[in-house]
């Protein structure tokens, strides 16, 4: 690694000269900002997913792998199975082989700044998917090249809307958080905390990471419940979590769908289960799909567009009216 940064900086031209990158360099010496992309017929790309332990991370990976192989790339894949450290050396041990671009879902927004750098240094292009990273320490077009993924805020605002009306304006919430420092689970919990604050009849009672996982979302609900029996509504930020806390709520002799009202976000196939069982009201999608939108990108970045910083997944939401028509397409 320190030696490839080495050759990098004398050879001012990083991937040129045979090194086998697929990258080139801005004129000045070093790397453009963010590296270039030089055009092939097939790439090597990197996927460093930060997890594999739910159903929406399966479908994403393989979205990916499909995309890579039906355009013959060559995929190099990691899963970082939940830690950011894991995840540092997965996206180092990318730039040590090579690989022409990186497409990474960072587990948290500050994690994997160092291995954005990095790549950067070594004078690969970094495509954010699916989480973002902190903007005060890289940025869109500079240290990275762009970011696809869904609008969090309004995802969360979206729940918090269909609440009031289902509420009347009336609710007291427990908010499952996903993991403390992603991307979506700031942003998830800002559009619903924002909105519901302009409610008077609305109240959380309590918001609590539950790490987008369905057993400990499951876990952190039968203690939240504890202390709030009074709890009528449950927002949580994927639906793996409303699962979990479904779960608990049954165990706790509770009746989700009439005493308590559940939302989350995803629109995995077992949260329209549930939806169409009555035990959860909505859940507004997250797609997972990130295939041929990454390689589309890959696809534009190699052929000199300029790239917006942000791409934005547009999503559906799923209600009663239409769980059933869209479960063949749930993950
Ligand atoms: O909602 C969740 C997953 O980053 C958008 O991460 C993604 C989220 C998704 O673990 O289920």
């Amino acid at each position: 690694m320190l030696l490839s940064l080495l050759i990098c900086a004398v050879l001012a031209a990083c991937g040129a000269g045979g090194s086998g990158g697929g990258s080139t360099a801005n004129s000045g010496g070093g790397c453009a900002s963010p590296p270039k992309l030089a055009k092939k017929d097939h790439y090597k790309v990197g996927f460093s997913q930060n997890a594999s332990n739910n159903p929406w991370r399966l479908a994403e990976t393989a979205s990916i792998k499909e995309e890579a192989s039906k355009r013959g790339d060559t995929l190099v894949y990691t899963d970082a199975a939940n830690s950011g450290d894991k995840q540092v050396s997965d996206v180092q041990s990318m730039i040590a082989q090579k690989v022409d671009v990186i497409l990474l879902a960072p587990i948290t927004e500050k994690a994997l700044i160092p291995a954005v750098l990095q790549a950067k240094a070594a004078c690969i292009p970094v495509i954010l998917i699916d989480r973002d990273v902190d903007h005060t320490l890289a940025s869109p077009n500079k240290d990275y090249v762009t970011f696809i993924g869904s609008d969090f805020v309004q995802q969360g605002k979206r729940v918090a809307d269909w609440m009031i009306q289902a509420t009347g304006g009336k609710a007291k919430i427990i908010e499952l958080e996903g993991t403390t420092g992603a991307s979506p689970a700031i942003l998830r919990k800002k559009g619903f905390d924002d909105e519901v604050k302009s409610q008077s009849g609305m109240q959380i009672l309590a918001s609590q990471d539950g790490d987008f996982n369905r057993d400990t979302g499951r876990k952190v609900m039968a203690t939240l419940l504890q202390a709030h029996p009074d709890v009528t509504v449950v927002y949580a930020h994927n639906d793996e979590m409303a699962i979990g806390a479904i779960a608990a709520l049954k165990a706790a002799g509770k009746h989700p769908g009439k005493d308590v009202i559940v939302a989350s976000i995803d629109g995995e196939k077992d949260a329209l289960n549930a939806i169409i069982n009555g035990e959860e009201g909505t859940t507004v999608q997250s797609s997972p799909f990130f295939g041929p939108v990454s390689f589309q990108t890959i696809d534009q970045y190699a052929g000199g567009t300029k790239l917006a910083d942000w791409i934005v997944v547009k999503d559906m939401q799923f209600t009663k009216d239409n769980a059933k028509e869209n479960l063949p397409n749930s993950f």
